[in-house]
């Protein structure tokens, strides 16, 4: 299936070569999606779709989203039950599939979710691809989300199921698609062995660990935090039933490779679930001493637990997270939490780890201690504490920040301002993110945009490592713009908050970290050249490459010859945007008629075909009119 898809995506892209060039400097276009299943039901089957449980699934003409066809789920006598399909032989671990399918009542309303059971060792897993979304009788509702298998399974059907009711209801017009990961650059330095002061790490889910998206975590980073797998929600769903199935192969995947684990999180107001919160009464928790003693009886409870099944295999905690809220007089959000105990849950949860776990680094983890009102009020609970000898070792950071906001000097006094504590430092959350504000959207992340968030990545990661002594992490909320919460968050876009693209290649804010000149603007009247050359798409004997060159200084160019050498016998046998001359391993393109002419800034790019044997290794030196480039 994988490798069909795959040669597909190939002839596609030799039949409609890519667009050329543009005078200014563009971001690489995603590659086209591959479509791996498509249910349209629109002849008369139900096209392999069968019930969860013993309700009737039908080929329909009552309703249609596209055609004249759907599916109706009827005769259900529990919420769970609807429409289920085998991917097993479909969907290929490590790879991330977008699942969309279209949901309408028969009758009435609901909220309707899409998710994946799978089965390990006879062992049943659950997990969401699409939340609850409302559905109604008077239209089709869309359910899309992402998935990744990430672990070997038997068993793996995709389903739809609701809320509350058990009304009877249709779907139509299911899809999955992917879009092919490209290998992992292997030639460009590893962050962790940049960034020495102190490890750099990422956010992950399970689907971080396998194939390409597994071999750049290895390379590039020293510390792993799980996004979610570690949450209350995660770990003990109901009251004192234990799983780590989410969190267990994340942690065996830091140790099998020797990287550090930031837990996250223990205590929190979100993913935590509601039957926490409810008194001996069933009855939501107030302030009393009984609701209180059962709130903090089940915190302890937890954290033993939690803290204790992994025991030093997890070096760093985030034991409360974002417990401030600076515009409360006493600078403490009003959780349940804090409503049920003060600030008695926040003493209890730092005692009670530091008895689990007394080598662990105990951190407070907060957002926008930046801004002089948070950091302040987070201070004065980080001192107050402290002085009553509650065991906070560290200070977490979040660091959600974006292209604009916040500038390096209010991010300077972030840190400097906890310096007299005498606690450590941790950067647990960051990323930055190209929009500005919630009403802009791009439909690819623009060149200006790309490069600030370069800036950005230079300037905070110089002043982290000016801060090195009291600085002892710094992490960034997930891998690769593929996966990141910023795509729905405060609004659903694309965003590209993080270090690689969404084909795992570096990006300009990785070179930021790594090694800035190669993204620094030259001063007027200057020359220069970069040159990015990747690999598209590759079978035996042959491959598909793509060579841009940018136009790094300030003086346009009229014409333009590139040249490098192949150092693995490879030979090009077609190339589209531009000329191509090969003389044994040298080779010469130059542009075509409507592409010479390149501003300062811009750049071209051209698509190619090539033949190799034996090996096919990226050159490593390229030339613009007879000036050696950088190669990014
Ligand atoms: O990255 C997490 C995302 O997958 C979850 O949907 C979200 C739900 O609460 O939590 C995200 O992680 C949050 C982290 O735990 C605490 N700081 C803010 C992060 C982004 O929301």
């Amino acid at each position: 299936m994988r490798a069909l898809a795959r040669l597909a995506v190939t002839t596609l892209l030799v039949a409609a070569p890519l667009t050329a060039v543009t005078a200014a400097a563009s971001a690489v276009a995603d590659p086209t999606p591959i479509t791996v299943l498509t249910s349209d039901f629109e002849d008369g089957t139900v096209q392999g779709w069968a019930g969860r449980s013993a309700e009737t699934l039908a080929p329909s003409t009552t309703v249609a989203h596209g055609g004249t066809g759907s599916l109706s789920v009827s005769g259900r006598t529990a919420t769970w039950q609807g429409p289920s399909l085998d991917v097993l032989d479909t969907f290929v671990k490590g790879t991330a599939y977008t699942i969309s399918v279209w949901v309408r009542t028969a009758s009435g309303s609901d909220n309707a979710r899409l998710s994946v059971e799978r089965r390990t060792g006879g062992v049943a897993a659950y997990d969401q691809v699409a939340g609850n979304t409302a559905v109604t009788s008077g239209g089709w509702t869309n359910l899309t989300g992402r998935y990744t298998l990430a672990t070997d399974v038997e068993f793996l059907r995709i389903y739809v199921e609701t809320a509350s009711t058990t009304g009877a209801f249709f779907i139509d017009d299911v899809t999955a698609s992917y879009v092919p990961a490209l290998p992992i650059q292997t030639d460009i330095p590893s962050v962790k062995d940049v960034v020495t002061e102190f490890p750099v790490g990422a956010a992950i889910t399970g689907a971080e660990t396998v194939t390409e998206h597994g071999q750049l975590l290895a390379k590039h980073f020293a510390s792993v935090t799980p996004g979610n797998a570690l949450k209350w929600d995660a770990t003990e769903p109901s009251e004192n039933t234990f799983t780590y199935t989410q969190a267990d192969p994340l942690i065996a995947w830091a140790k099998a490779h020797g990287t550090a684990v930031r837990g996250h999180t223990l205590v929190w107001h979100n993913q935590t679930p509601a039957w926490v919160f409810l008194g001996a009464d069933g009855q939501p928790m107030t302030a009393t001493a009984e609701d209180k003693e059962l709130l903090l009886g089940r915190l302890e409870n937890h954290i033993r637990n939690v803290a204790g099944h992994y025991g030093d295999d997890i070096g760093v905690w985030d034991v409360v997270n974002e417990v401030i809220d600076e515009s409360q007089a006493d600078g403490m959000r009003r959780s349940t939490w804090f409503t049920v105990t003060g600030l008695d849950y926040i003493r209890t949860a730092f005692r009670v780890a530091r008895e689990v776990l007394p080598a662990a680094t105990l951190c407070i983890n907060d957002y926008n201690t930046n801004v002089a009102a948070k950091r302040d009020a987070l201070f004065a609970l980080v001192s107050q504490l402290r002085t009553e000898g509650v065991p906070v070792d560290c200070v977490g950071h979040q660091m959600h920040i974006n292209v604009s906001w916040p500038s390096v000097a209010d991010t300077r006094a972030m840190l400097q301002k906890f310096v007299p504590l005498g606690v450590e430092q941790q950067i647990t959350e960051m990323d930055v993110s190209i929009y500005t504000g919630s009403g802009e959207s791009f439909p690819a992340p623009p060149a200006d945009r790309l490069l600030q968030q370069a800036y950005v990545y230079r300037d905070m990661f110089a002043l982290f490592r000016e801060f090195a002594g009291e600085i002892t992490s710094v992490t960034l909320w997930g891998l690769a713009d593929d996966n990141t919460w910023l795509d729905t968050f405060p609004v659903t876009r694309k965003d590209a908050p993080l270090l690689f693209d969404t084909v795992l290649q570096a990006k300009s804010a990785y070179w930021g970290v790594v090694d800035p000149s190669k993204i620094e603007q030259t001063p007027p009247g200057t020359s220069g050249c970069a040159v990015t050359y990747r690999v598209t798409g590759s079978w035996t004997g042959g491959f598909q490459g793509e060579v841009k060159v940018a136009n790094t200084g300030t003086t346009a160019w009229t014409g333009w010859t590139l040249t490098w050498a192949f150092t693995g016998g490879q030979t090009v046998t077609q190339l589209w945007n531009g000329t191509v001359a090969q003389s044994g391993t040298a080779v010469t393109v130059t542009n075509t008629s409507w592409n010479g002419a390149v501003a300062g800034g811009g750049s071209a790019t051209a698509g190619f075909l090539g033949s190799w044997t034996g090996g096919n290794p990226a050159p490593t030196a390229f030339t613009v009119n007879g000036t050696a480039c950088t190669v990014l």
